[in-house]
């Protein structure tokens, strides 16, 4: 029986061998990302049963796939192979410097497909499960991907399970405004909410250089139990009721590949809600766990198991509550 269900694409990410421009690239090597896929093996490395619903291609991409996150020790029951579409693909240049360039081979893939009747078909993992985790990705990818989250939003509210929302916006599947709509939508519902400041912002319509605190309260005011604003290089606030606390991040002495961090951060905060920790702590889990995603190249690779984030966690300073 799995305690957290979640849904998404997983996708084959070609990440460059090496710094520089996608133009220069040559060498790429073959990781398996998708923000819920990453949430999920971060999960489970934390020792937590995690059941993940999705769709892949019937190509090698898909199989990679599959033999990853059952490898990982993830509950692949209701992962489907999919004849009539490939697996989603994505290309990533890394950069020492600035933005790393993102290229999306994912319209119509198999990914993409995922719909209500697959969680459906996933219904008895909700039964006993305490926890959804979905993030805002999967409702851009196609309306179908966004019933599935529907679906699996009500399927959790009727099992009582606690769901988290990962604002997750990624521009290059849809625009502001339609993200923004569905965000309010989604968050209504959730039970926890995390986002950058920026998805904060959009979310709630408020300034992105507000406050975090005042992100934290506006997003509150959608109605989850708990937020958290995510603030990079300078830690989190998450509030809930009337009390928000600051955690810093954890210092990194290189950032090898930012992609990632945030599922990171995702998996350490439910893992350590699972585990009964209080805010604070699971904040400075959270921030733990995303530091050592940013270590090593590809989203997974990082993600650190109960030993790695003990020793972490023996290094790092707790979080302040600011009222
Ligand atoms: O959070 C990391 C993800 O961005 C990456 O793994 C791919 O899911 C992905 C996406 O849609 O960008």
């Amino acid at each position: 029986m799995s305690e957290v269900v979640t849904l998404g694409e997983c996708l084959v990410a070609l990440v460059a061998a090496a710094p520089g421009s996608l133009a220069e690239t040559t060498a790429f090597e073959r990781h398996v990302a998708g923000a819920e896929a990453n949430a999920a093996v971060g999960l489970a490395r934390l020792g937590h049963e995690v059941a993940y619903i999705g769709r892949v291609g019937n190509d090698g991409f898909g199989t990679a796939i599959v033999r990853k996150l059952r490898g990982e020790g993830v509950n692949v029951d209701n992962v489907v192979v999919d004849d009539g579409a490939p697996t989603g693909l994505m290309i990533r240049e890394r950069r020492a410097l600035g933005a790393a360039h993102v290229l999306y081979y994912r319209s119509g893939s198999a990914g993409s497909r995922l719909g209500p009747a697959d969680v459906d078909a996933a219904a008895g993992s909700f039964r006993g499960a305490s926890w959804l985790h979905v993030t805002g990705i999967t409702p851009a990818l196609s309306p179908n991907a966004r019933a599935a989250v529907e679906r699996a939003i009500a399927l959790a509210r009727d099992a009582r399970l606690t769901i988290s929302l990962d604002l997750n916006l990624r521009r290059k599947l849809w625009s502001e405004a339609e993200a923004a709509v569905v965000f309010r939508d989604l968050a209504a519902r959730a039970d926890v909410v995390m986002g950058d400041e920026d998805e904060a912002a959009l979310a709630t319509g408020a300034d992105s250089s507000d406050e975090a605190v005042e992100l934290a309260r506006a997003l509150l005011a959608l109605g989850p139990s708990t937020v958290i604003v995510k603030r990079g290089r300078s830690g989190a606030v998450a509030a809930t009721g009337d009390t928000t606390i600051a955690s810093p991040a954890m210092a990194v002495p290189a950032v090898v590949d930012p992609v990632g961090a945030g599922d990171a951060f995702a998996a350490g905060f439910i893992a350590a809600a699972l585990e009964g920790k209080q805010l604070d702590e699971a904040l400075r889990v959270a921030n733990a766990c995303g530091a050592a995603a940013i270590t090593v190249v590809g989203d997974m690779g990082g993600l650190p198991d109960h030993a790695e984030l003990d020793r972490l966690l023996a290094t790092t300073p707790g979080g302040d509550t600011l009222r």
